[in-house]
């Protein structure tokens, strides 16, 4: 039996990579420190693995901004657009100009798009291709990792994204041709790398092939077999692990069992009867291997090892010790790093601490795991499993857990309770009535810019350096400069900037009972960008008020709608770690519900306008098309009800990013928000289409500019986004607005960018004006 893993986080216990790539982009360490410090975190995970007992170690799985643009810039698929840039800049600054733009002497280049990866919060850089696509080995990253690895006496299994995923994970740039067509001109840069890999003394090559647990085209599962075939035809002697994870093989199992390779990953933890079909199917060949993802690489609970010793121990009797593999489900880069860090007991209780894994002891757990099943035990292992089965029973059992009074809410909630009190149109005119909004309103996200100086106010505060009143007067000096600043750029709908969150979803996490968070729990979300996901475990319900104040203090100081902000039930459900013990509706729901509390508090407070930001609905999909009606229904409706218990003047606005809406566009329209705003720029308002051709009623502000990238859109740009959303959508529907938060950026470009907007946006309603005068 064997140890394996996936991948293991990249960002370094400590967030090093973080740090090491917001210095090198504001020019403040060289690039030979950035590699140096992703070079150190390599060692680190390295030896950590190999001191923990895993025996196949990845490598290539360390990424400086994300893995998907390192294989694009490996097999050479760069834009054209970048062709110059790529003549006068050096290979590192192209990669980071793919990723995020850049302008600078007099370059002006945007950046790729980014989409989410699967339905995880990581967001990955779309491949861009065209019908004559040519590829070539550009980057040897994955072999010089290898390499670097197996100077420090450590022989990796290098990780690549299989050739169909890679093809499947971007988009056609022209029309004419299916990506998937491109695979003979792309496999060829493959058995290059292959090749290489071979060639420095690699054994084992972890191929992900993740499309197999969605649904594939014949034409799809037919070049997953083609694939296959001809690497086991050309390097019959390199092991290929073909890694599947986050659903089922579904319809694609048979394809997948008749591949030639040396072993199958599974996801067990979110598809557990995949063994037992594959088992019983009869139609594993007889010389593979099978690698049990028994360990939950998505979710920070410690593993059962009760549960997990009984599948593997099937397995074992089916097949035999030497052809099963102890794995995580899947990558660890989506959990965070180590559980040792967090030495906060007051927040994180030793209570519950006892009850959660991250990366580092998944890693021991998978070692653990192997220990214990396997027949050639070294030592005795009783006390661990001892352990792990008293803190699992300490779980189940804890008064921490159950929450009568919201279970009977739950339980109480009648027909009607989701929904608003008038259809749309008739809220429209009221809404009109009370608001008095400008033809083509301006309004931002939500976000300002969270500055370091922000964030050290509250690093202070929680260091009990500054006292709340110290920390409340700076956030309302801040707040109120923010108002000011929309007052004078002539924003219409103005927001608060939000400089008390540290995260639209930790934010509500620290407030709700049920959930608790962490000091360390860091998790990659966008190259350098992290989340602290907050932990559920248990009954969610909302002691009180958690955003009236700040809402209420900025409507005092201007005559201008201040919107509400809150983050929808979905998304608080979708970015926290859930419970595993009930089902996420059910935790969705009680979520929805203290929203709603929430919602109505506001308009009490004299909040004519509140945003729910929903930006994970569309993430939170199954991946499988037959779960997604059950999906919806539930996440529909709660996002309905946290809405529902207010007048029909008060304007609801709901927020969504990096989506693909077409198949889902009808149940956008149920969510039956006033206003919804979209990301848009990046794809040049194609997403629109979609509501365009459904005729969404209600009103949509398109994104206008990519607040993802530092670079500042001229007003020109957007005058042309918006008369390409004007082209399909009435005028009198369109808001304008940026397409996300603007939390991540600086106020420099901030401002500028913003003021070009609302040029934008008046320009549009002079030219709006002059078509109905003629
Ligand atoms: N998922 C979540 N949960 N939230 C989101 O906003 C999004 N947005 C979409 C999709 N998914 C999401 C895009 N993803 C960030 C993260 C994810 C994003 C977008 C942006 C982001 O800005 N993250 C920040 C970052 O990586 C961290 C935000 C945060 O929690 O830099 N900040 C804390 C705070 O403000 C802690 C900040 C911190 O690093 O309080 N503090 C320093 C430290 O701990 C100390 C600061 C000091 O002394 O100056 O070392
Ligand atoms: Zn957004």
């Amino acid at each position: 039996m064997k140890t394996n893993n996936l991948g293991y986080p990249r960002i370094g216990s400590n967030r090093e990579l973080k740090k090491a790539n917001e210095l090198y982009w504001s020019g403040k360490i060289s690039a030979e420190e950035l590699l140096a410090a992703g070079s150190a975190i390599r060692t680190q995970n390295w030896k950590l693995q190999a001191e923990n007992g895993i025996d196949l170690i990845p490598s290539n799985d360390f990424s400086l901004y994300d893995q998907v643009l390192d294989l694009t810039l490996t097999l050479g698929a760069i834009p054209e657009r970048y062709t110059e840039f790529a003549r006068t800049n050096n290979s590192l600054d192209l990669y980071f100009a793919m990723a995020r733009g850049a302008q600078k002497n007099g370059q002006d280049v945007v950046a790729m798009e980014m989409t989410k990866w699967f339905d995880t919060n990581y967001h990955y850089i779309v491949p861009e291709f065209t019908k004559n696509q040519k590829f070539e080995l550009f980057s040897t990253k994955a072999i010089a990792e290898f390499i670097e690895a197996k100077n420090l006496g450590i022989i990796t299994k290098p990780v690549l994204i299989g050739p169909v995923s890679y093809l499947l994970l971007g988009k056609e740039k022209e029309e004419g041709f299916h990506r998937i067509d491109l695979i003979h001109n792309l496999l060829p840069v493959y058995f290059e790398i292959l090749q290489k890999l071979e060639a420095e003394g690699a054994t084992y090559v972890q191929l992900d092939e993740p499309f197999l647990a969605l649904n594939l085209t014949n034409n799809e599962r037919e070049a997953i077999t083609y694939v296959y075939n001809e690497i086991n035809n050309k390097f019959p002697s390199l092991k290929i692990i073909l890694a599947n994870y986050f659903d089922c093989f579904g319809e694609n199992i048979d394809t997948a069992l008749a591949l030639p390779v040396d072993t199958f990953h599974l996801d067990l933890v979110r598809c557990s009867l995949q063994l037992d079909d594959i088992l019983d199917s009869g139609k594993l060949a007889s010389n593979v291997n099978l690698s049990l993802g028994v360990v939950d690489g998505r979710n920070i609970w410690k593993n059962d090892f009760k549960k997990s010793l009984a599948i593997i121990e099937k397995a074992v009797t089916a097949l035999g010790e030497n052809r099963i593999l102890v794995a995580p489900s899947c990558s660890l880069i989506h959990s965070p790093c180590d559980l040792d860090l967090e030495t906060n007991d007051a927040t994180l209780t030793p209570e519950i601490k006892q009850w959660l894994a991250f990366a580092k002891q998944k890693i021991k757990e998978v070692t653990l795991l192997k220990q214990l099943a396997s027949n050639e035990i070294d030592h005795d292992y009783s006390i661990e499993l001892a352990e792990n089965t008293l803190a699992n029973q300490d779980r189940k059992t804890s008064k921490l857990i159950h929450n009568e009074a919201v279970k009977n809410r739950v339980k109480g909630i009648k027909t009607g309770d989701d929904q608003r009190q008038n259809a749309f149109a008739t809220r429209r005119i009221k809404q009109a009535e009370a608001l008095q909004l400008p033809l083509f309103p301006t309004t931002t996200i939500g976000s300002f810019p969270q500055t370091p100086e922000v964030r050290s106010w509250r690093a202070k505060f929680k260091k009990g350096e500054l006292t709340q009143t110290e920390y409340d007067a700076l956030l309302e000096k801040e707040t109120e400069e923010t108002i000011r600043f929309q007052e004078e750029s002539g924003i219409d709908v103005l927001v608060h900037g939000e400089f008390e969150r540290n995260d639209m979803v930790e934010y509500f996490g620290e407030q709700l009972d049920g959930f608790t968070f962490t000091k360390n729990g860091w998790v990659q979300s966008y190259g350098s960008r992290c989340v602290k996901p907050p932990v559920i475990y248990g009954d969610v319900s909302r002691p009180t008020p958690m955003t009236v104040k700040w809402a209420e203090f900025a409507q005092s100081l201007t005559p201008k709608w201040v919107k509400g902000m809150l983050t929808g039930p979905v998304t608080i459900l979708q970015w926290s770690f859930v419970r595993n013990d009930q089902p996420r509706s059910e935790t969705c729901t009680q979520i929805a519900l203290a929203i709603r509390d929430e919602v109505v508090d506001l308009e009490k407070a004299g909040i004519k306008i509140i945003q729910i930001d929903e930006p994970a609905i569309r993430e939170g999909l199954p991946l499988r098309k037959e779960e997604w009606a059950d999906y919806l229904d539930w996440a529909i409706k709660a996002f309905r009800s946290s809405a529902s218990g207010v007048a029909d003047d008060t304007q609801i606005h709901t927020h969504m990013c990096y989506s693909e809406f077409n198949d889902i566009i009808q149940n956008i329209a149920d969510m039956d928000a006033d206003v919804i705003t979209i990301e848009c720029s990046r794809s040049q308002m194609e997403l629109l289409d979609a509501f365009a051709d459904f005729k969404f009623p209600n009103e949509i502000g398109p994104g206008v500019y990519d607040i993802h990238s530092p670079r500042v859109p001229s007003n020109e740009e957007m005058v042309h986004l918006l008369e390409k959303a004007a082209a399909v959508i009435p005028a009198n529907q369109l808001w304008v607005n940026p397409d996300c938060g603007l939390k991540t950026r600086h106020w420099d470009e901030t401002k500028k960018a913003l003021i070009e907007m609302v040029n934008a946006a008046k320009k549009m309603r002079v030219a709006a004006t002059h078509l109905e005068t003629v």
